[in-house]
C-alpha cells in the first residue's frame, strides 16, 4: 500500500502559566564514552534547549566529570565502566534501574562505543525500561547484532540511523539504503507498530511504515560530527513533551534542521559545528515552530 505523505508540522502545546518542570519531560540519556564525552553533552544540552523539564545524563564514570563540566543545567550520573571507558552493564544495571523509574523517556547510544555490554544495555532498554525510547548511534550498531529485538518493542521507539547505521541494521549496503530510502525505511518501520524510523541525511525521512514525512529544513553545513547527537536530544525532548512517536520525530527533525539553517545564516556552512545547532535550537523553537 502507498505511504501516506504528511506535510504539516505538529506543534508543542503552549505552556500553562502554572506549568512546572515535572510537566515537560524527565529525560534519561545513556551516552558517552572515552573520547566521546562530547556526544553525551551535546545530546543532554540539546534535550534541555528543546524544552525538557529535567535531563539526566548517565555516562561511564571515567567521562562523567567531563560531561558535567560542559553544562551545569543537566544532572550527570557515573556508570561503572571497564578499563577502556566502556559501560560495564552488569555493574551499571542497579544505577540504571533507579534512574529509569524517574524518567519519562530514555535515549540510548551517542558515544557509547562498541562492546557486548552495549547490546546488553539495549536489550535491557527494550525489554525492561518500559519507557518511550530513542535509539541512536552505538545503540543502533548494537541492535544490528540482534535486530529481532525491534519485533519485541513494547513502547514507542524512535530510531535515528544515518544511512551507514541503517545499512548495518538491515544488512544492506549504504548505497542501497540511500537509493531506496523510502521503501527501505518504511519496510523496517513496519516491523513493529511502536517503531518510527528517522533516516537521516539531506531530506531526512520520518516513517512509521504507513506514513512518511520528508524534512524540508537543514543544509549540508550539518554534515559535521555531533549533529546527530544533537538530534537525539531533540527527539527525546519532543517525546517528553507528550508528542506521539511519529509527531515527535517529525517536529524534532524539522526544528533541528531549522536550527542548522539559523546557524548557517549566522556563520555560513563551512564553519558550522554541532554545538552551533544546539545553540540555535531556542531560536528555532521560538520563531520557527
Ligand atoms: P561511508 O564512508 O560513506 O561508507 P559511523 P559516526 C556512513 C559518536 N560521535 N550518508 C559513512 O560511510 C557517535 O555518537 C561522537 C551516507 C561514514 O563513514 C557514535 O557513537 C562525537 N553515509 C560514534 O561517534 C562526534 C553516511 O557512516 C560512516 C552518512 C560513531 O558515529 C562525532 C560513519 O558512521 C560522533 O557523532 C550519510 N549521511 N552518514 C563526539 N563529539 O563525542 C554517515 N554515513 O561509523 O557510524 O560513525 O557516525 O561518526
Ligand atoms: P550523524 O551522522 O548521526 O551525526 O547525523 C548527522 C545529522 O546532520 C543528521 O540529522 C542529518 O540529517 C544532518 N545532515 C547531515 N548531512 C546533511 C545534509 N547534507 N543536509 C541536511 N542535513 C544533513
Ligand atoms: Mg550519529
Amino acid at each position: 500500500m502507498a505511504l501516506k505523505r504528511v506535510e504539516s508540522i505538529p506543534r508543542l502545546l503552549k505552556r500553562s502559566p502554572d506549568g512546572h518542570k515535572g510537566n515537560y519531560g524527565s529525560i534519561l540519556i545513556i551516552a558517552g564514552g572515552r573520547g566521546m564525552a562530547g556526544a553525551a553533552a551535546l545530546c543532554g544540552a540539546s534535550a534541555l534547549r528543546s524544552g525538557s523539564g529535567l535531563v539526566r545524563v548517565a555516562c561511564p564514570a571515567e567521562v562523567q566529570p567531563t560531561v558535567a563540566s560542559f553544562e551545569p543545567s543537566y544532572m550527570t550520573y557515573p556508570l561503572p565502566c571497564d578499563g577502556e571507558g566502556l559501560v560495564d552493564f552488569a555493574a551499571s544495571r542497579p544505577v540504571l534501574e533507579k534512574l529509569v523509574q524517574k524518567a519519562d523517556v530514555v535515549a540510548v547510544g551517542p558515544g557509547l562505543g562498541e562492546s557486548d555490554d552495549v547490546l546488553e544495555l539495549v536489550r535491557w532498554a527494550v525489554e525492561s525500561a518500559g519507557k518511550p525510547l530513542v535509539l541512536d548511534a552505538d545503540a543502533l550498531n548494537a541492535l544490528a547484532k540482534d535486530v529481532g529485538l525491534v519485533d519485541r518493542l513494547e513502547t514507542p521507539t524512535v530510531v535515528t540511523p544515518h544511512p551507514g547505521e541503517f545499512a548495518r541494521l538491515t544488512g544492506m549496503t549504504t548505497k542501497l539504503a540511500k537509493a531506496e530510502r523510502e521503501p527501505r525505511s518504511a519496510a523496517f518501520a513496519a516491523r513493529n507498530a511502536n517503531l518510527v524510523v528517522v533516516l537521516k541525511g539531506g531530506g531526512t525521512l520520518v516513517t512509521d511504515g504507513d506514513r512518511v514525512y520528508v524534512n524540508t529544513t537543514g543544509n549540508p553545513g550539518m554534515a559535521t560530527g555531533g549533529a546527530g547527537d544533537v538530534l537525539t536530544g531533540v527527539v527525546a525532548a519532543m517525546l517528553g513533551q507528550k508528542l506521539a512517536a511519529f509527531e515527535a520525530a517529525q517536529l524534532a527533525v524539522y526544528a533541528h534542521g531549522l536550527a542548522g539553517d539559523i546557524a548557517r545564516d549566522d556563520s555560513g556552512e563551512v564553519g558550522l559545528i554541532a554545538g552551533d545547532i544546539a545553540d540555535a535550537l531556542p531560536d528555532a523553537f521560538h520563531h520557527g515552530v
